[in-house]
């Protein structure tokens, strides 16, 4: 616990948290709302401040942003402010200057979170009543401009956007992108620097298909109905979908309790749980699969992210059951001595790979997050597994990004940057609820 709350403490810039100190120097989406509940616990004013810092940069359409930079000249990141050209949409803010895609949206249920913490239910109803029209309005962005076809799926339009860069699920369409007939402009990368996580982040292949995406939306002036028409990578995510799902929950509950009406959000709801199980679920393996909406084609691939639709309460009691065998069988060996829960890719997977980045490590987000799925389904023996193997990482190798699944890896069996700000967060928060 001593050791989590330092590494917030050091990450602390002033104004936000860095992810980790060389690696991300600027503020990140989905980080900020996880490193907000581990603050939550013992500091409800960086708590406050951190999401209050995101959202003020927020687009005028309600795009949240991945990334908003901070003021750093010593910060070495790309792609930067300047290659991004936010500024290009009519829609972002002058300062904070921000990137141009959005990121899982937690929101929702990190506000919900942070309010279940705080002690002072007052302020924390106060804060509620803040952050409620902004992240209401980041999903109407996601539902009016991400779904046009009305479905009740949101796309993602670049891996960065699924938080889970160079996943497996990610591969099929940004093959299909030929590099050699493509443009891309020239860049430089900066993540390359640390040489023990050198080796396991995306390979230049993919960066230039991510470079490749930012420069077609930059063309097109971030306009999202141009976006949709032209660009090769659009994808319904079982990850992105699960984590808008809970969300949708929290604001139905946020708002009831603050005597707003609800309605437009318990559409969304009810719309969002519908497809999600029409379209995407995996009846013979029991999983969640991604959907290639650019191509038209399920993406039978599985990660965990097919697992995550339990937070939001998506499958029913009978499916839950389904995927609770998924993850205790071959395909994530949940019932296995020698396996951590939860590695991202499954077991069976040809090219899983146990240290690199989104091809095989547990990460300390998704258990978290597969953590609260479990307990929704009262599966409170495999919930406290999850719990226990990721304090067991955490507290054998340090905070850092991401860990190897084998028990029995002695070399590198800690991956990625150190001090990593959600891994601290979140372990303050999974010791907090052990202790309730
Ligand atoms: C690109 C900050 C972010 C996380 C993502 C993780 C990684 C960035 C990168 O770091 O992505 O957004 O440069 O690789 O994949 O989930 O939010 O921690």
């Amino acid at each position: 616990m001593k050791a989590a709350r330092a590494v917030l403490e050091t990450n602390w810039n002033g104004t936000f948290t860095k992810p980790a100190p060389s690696l991300y120097p600027h503020q990140w989406n989905w980080d900020a709302g996880f490193i907000a509940i581990g603050n939550a616990h013992y500091n409800m004013d960086r708590a406050e401040a951190e999401l209050r810092h995101l959202f003020s940069a927020q687009w005028a359409n309600g795009l949240l942003p991945q990334i908003v930079f901070g003021d750093d000249p010593q910060a070495r990141y790309f792609p930067g402010p300047d290659f991004w050209q936010a500024e290009r949409s009519p829609d972002a803010p002058k300062s904070p200057r921000t990137s141009g895609i959005t990121m899982p949206p937690v929101h929702g249920f990190v506000l919900w979170r942070i309010y279940e913490i705080a002690e002072d239910k007052n302020r924390a109803r106060a804060f509620l009543r803040e952050m409620y029209p902004k992240v209401l309005n980041l999903h109407r962005y996601l539902y009016q401009y991400r779904d046009p076809q009305e479905e009740g799926l949101v796309y993602i339009r670049h891996p960065w956007e699924g938080g889970t860069d160079n996943s497996p699920i990610w591969d099929s369409a940004l093959q299909r992108m030929d590099i050699s007939q493509l443009e891309i402009p020239s860049y430089e990368r900066k993540d390359l620097q640390n040489p023990q996580s050198a080796k396991h982040r995306p390979t230049n292949a993919d960066y230039d298909r991510y470079v490749y995406l930012v420069d077609l939306f930059r063309r097109n002036d971030y306009d999202d109905k141009a976006i949709f028409e032209q660009c090769p990578f659009l994808i319904q995510d079982p990850l992105f979908n699960g984590v808008l799902a809970w969300s949708n929950e929290c604001l139905i509950q946020i708002g009831g309790m603050l005597g707003e009406d609800v309605s437009e959000a318990i559409q969304w709801d009810e719309h969002t749980k519908y497809a999600m199980n029409e379209k995407l679920w995996d009846e013979e393996r029991g999983i969640y699969n991604a959907y290639d909406l650019r191509n038209e084609e399920l993406i039978p691939v599985h990660t965990s992210s097919g697992l995550m639709p339990l937070c939001g309460d998506v499958p029913t009691q009978e499916q839950a059951e389904k995927m609770l065998l998924a993850l205790e069988g071959p395909m994530f060996g949940g019932t296995r001595d020698d396996i951590y829960l939860c590695p991202t890719y499954s077991l069976l997977a040809e090219d899983i790979d146990f240290k690199k980045y989104w091809r095989g490590p547990v990460w300390i987000n998704m258990n978290w997050l597969l953590y609260h799925g479990l307990l929704r389904y009262n599966m409170e023996e495999m919930a406290e597994r999850v719990r226990q193997h990721s304090l067991e990482l955490l507290e054998k190798h340090g905070i850092f990004e991401y860990f190897d699944p084998r028990k029995t890896v002695e070399v590198e069996a800690a991956c990625g940057t150190h001090t990593f700000s959600w891994s601290a967060a979140l372990c303050i928060d999974l010791l907090g609820e052990g202790n309730l």
